[in-house]
């Protein structure tokens, strides 16, 4: 039965001459779940109007598309706040990682934990996130870094798809840190190629493959192998790049074709150029930056000048970025990074979207697409970025059906 939502302000973020691809005094049909048609209210369809099962009043509210978080790590054990406050008294986040703790520390606790625990340590990250009108989360495993740990993280992610109306996109970061039982770390990568991955991709068990290159976890030449051995299985490819130092990680990602480089902030012009050139998207993860007190901002006008387009994302995780909240991220991409809040938007929705290889389906407020939207109670589209710890968020609607309000 086809659903009417009427008087409503779209800000439907698709590119045109009106910012946020305003439509005011808008309506929009949902049918099957995905939407029918979007509008100006004068130009609804008779059809459409009449006969349409229940009719929605938006009340004047401003409705955007689902917001798109696409790197997150919210499926792991524990918690670093000790190494938080060891940060603040003056150790670096790469020395904590030397020592073996960082990432690893995480990785022992995952390990340990089983799917139970871990699906109920992550839940409240993903409810929170769901809270402000987020309809799409990629998760990444990365804290097992050994088959069975690996695919429990997986699998903890699709459970967590089954419980919530949201839709999970999981992607395989195998190559994330070297493990403690690997005293080379070329040993470890033959593990991820050879075992892991083959298992991934028969098992379906992700969409894409991440990996860290970086001075403190892998080579360029061992992401190159990692991504080899993905683009064979026919798996995407996306990369954690040039996020501590200029490790050419943007074009090593560009010429494998990859959705996504992520972070980005030491990437040079000859990476922006090539991610312009393979249509990769620059994910921008400014909490991140925050978070470590990072100094170095990514090259936003060069993004902008090459016409890469920027998502922004949470990166969710407990090293650095420790973070229930996409809306503050859009914040601080604008305050931190200097994107426009029309920007830090489409980076949340249209661009986060092409990110995940999902900009068909999700995105933008368009016929055909998943009915995945939000209701806000927002005077005007900037003030998603605008409010900092603030929640506007009034209705969720995820393929068409109001997601009721779950608990933190
Ligand atoms: N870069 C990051 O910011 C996260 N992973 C990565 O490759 C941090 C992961 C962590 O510290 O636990
Ligand atoms: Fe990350």
């Amino acid at each position: 039965m086809d659903e009417l939502w009427v008087n409503v302000r779209l800000a439907t973020m698709v590119p045109g001459p009106e910012p946020y691809g305003r439509i005011d005094d808008g309506a929009l049909a949902v049918s099957d779940g995905r939407i029918a048609w979007v509008g100006k209210a004068g130009d609804l369809p008779s059809g459409l109007r009449n006969g349409a099962g229940r009719v929605h009043d938006g009340e004047g509210r401003w409705v955007t598309p689902g917001l798109v978080d696409c790197h997150t790590h919210l499926v792991y054990a524990g918690s670093r706040a000790a190494e938080f406050e060891q940060r603040l008294q003056g150790v670096s986040y790469e020395e904590i990682a030397r020592q073996g703790g960082g990432i690893l520390s995480t990785v022992r606790a995952t390990r340990a934990a089983d799917l139970k625990t871990l699906v109920a340590q992550s839940l409240p990250r993903l409810r929170s996130l769901m809270a402000e009108g987020v309809t799409t989360v990629e998760i990444k495993s990365g804290y097992g870094l050994e088959p069975s740990a690996e695919f429990r993280q997986l699998a903890a992610a699709a459970e967590l798809s089954r419980r919530l109306p949201v839709t999970v996109v999981p992607t395989f970061l195998g190559a994330h840190a070297q493990p403690p039982e690997y005293d080379d770390a070329d040993d470890y990568i033959d593990a991820v190629c050879g075992k892991m991955l083959p298992e991934v991709a028969r098992r379906h068990l992700a969409a894409a493959v991440d990996a860290f290159c970086e001075r403190i976890a892998f080579t360029p030449a061992q992401t190159a192998r990692v991504f080899e051995a993905a683009r064979g299985l026919g798996l995407s490819v996306k990369l954690h790049a040039d996020q501590l130092s200029d490790g050419g990680g943007a074009a090593l990602a560009a010429r494998y074709g990859a959705l996504s480089a992520d972070h980005l902030e030491y990437t040079n012009a000859g990476g922006i150029a090539a991610m312009a050139a393979a249509g990769t998207v620059a994910v921008l993860l400014p909490g991140a930056f925050y978070f470590l007190r990072e100094t170095r901002v990514p090259p936003v006008d060069g993004f902008r000048r090459a016409g890469v387009p920027m998502a922004v994302a949470s990166d969710s995780n407990p090293g650095s970025c420790p973070a229930g909240s996409l809306l503050l991220m859009l914040n601080m991409a604008c305050t931190l990074f200097g994107l426009t809040p029309e920007e830090a938007l489409a980076g949340a929705t249209r661009y986060a979207a092409r990110a995940l290889g999902k900009e068909m389906r999700i995105g933008t407020l368009s016929a055909g697409k998943d009915a995945d939207f939000v209701l806000w109670d927002i005077a005007h589209p900037a003030e998603l970025s605008y409010g900092l710890g603030v929640n506007p968020c009034h209705t969720v609607v995820r393929r068409g059906r109001i997601s009721e309000p779950s608990p933190r």
